[in-house]
């Protein structure tokens, strides 16, 4: 049985989405990133980083893996699906995965950031990040043209790549409608049963409830409603810039303006 530490995030549903389709059994540890719990030092001893996702393969000497590129080529090479063995198949797979690993997510990641947060609005920034993260569908669509998958077959790119993509509204990226080849593989993927069961927050095939997921953070919130603002800078911040949340000064102690690792936003007043 496979542990899976999670969150309702994009590069958490890479993961239950990967497990859903091979069909693997595995039980959920739904982790409140509001309230830090992927900063507690059990959970370091599983994800290093301190980021979900992260699995432990119960099956092999429990075995922990972290980083969610390196969980689906574990997954994949375990059993034998989602990626082809033969050379050339494997490294068209592993550049797609790389390219969202590197390209679509980090940039991605940091145009919500940026679109959504940062107070006052750091307008060369939500450019930067927009303009490169349009600029990486581009590349996409020019790949997806005549294609049905990223590769020769359903593969961990696709799957790594979709939660992202679907998730293009949040993040403020444009004209995402005129990508024709990009649109139809969006569909593609949200037509897959695999895909869906892994992306929802609902009751895994063979597992328990998922108590906290939808649970208590504000990313439950927004996939409720995508359109509805984070529920208070409080809690974006604990997100995005490791700031505790819920923090409040303990009693008697005048509250803090600026914190030691603060990024700009840090300083408003909460
Ligand atoms: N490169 C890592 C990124 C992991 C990551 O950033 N996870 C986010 C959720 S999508 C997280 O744990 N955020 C909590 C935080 O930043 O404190 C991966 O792909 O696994």
């Amino acid at each position: 049985m496979i542990g899976l530490y999670t969150a309702a995030t994009p590069n958490g549903y890479k993961v239950s989405i990967a497990l859903e389709e091979l069909g693997l059994p595995y039980d959920l540890h739904a982790l409140d990133l509001g309230a830090n719990e992927h900063r507690e030092d059990w959970f370091l001893g599983i994800s290093p980083n301190g980021r979900i996702p992260a699995i432990v393969d119960r099956d092999a000497g429990d075995l922990a893996v972290f980083e969610s590129g390196a969980i689906l080529i574990y997954l994949a090479e375990k059993t034998g699906q989602l990626m082809p063995s033969d050379v050339r198949g494997r490294s068209e797979v592993l550049q797609w995965l790389m390219f969202q690993m590197g390209g679509v997510g980090p940039m991605q990641g940091q145009a919500t950031v940026f679109h959504r947060y940062f107070e006052p609005r750091l307008h060369l920034a939500v450019e930067r990040y927009r303009n490169e993260t349009a600029r990486l569908y581009r590349v996409l669509d020019r790949r997806l043209r005549g294609r049905e998958w990223l590769c020769s077959a359903y593969s961990i790119a696709d799957i790594a790549t979709w939660p992202w993509i679907r998730r293009y509204d949040w993040s403020g990226i444009p004209d995402v409608e005129e990508l024709e080849h990009l649109q139809a593989w969006m569909d593609r993927m949200a037509a897959r049963p695999g895909a869906r069961a892994g992306s929802r927050g609902r009751r895994p095939r063979d597992g328990p409830k998922w108590s906290t997921w939808p649970g208590k953070c504000w990313f439950a919130r927004w996939r409720r409603d995508p359109r509805a603002p984070p529920a208070g800078p409080r809690e974006a911040c604990a997100i995005v810039s490791g700031v505790p949340a819920p923090w409040r000064p303990p009693p008697g102690i005048v509250r803090r303006r600026s914190l030691p690792h603060a990024m700009p936003f840090a300083h408003r007043r909460w």
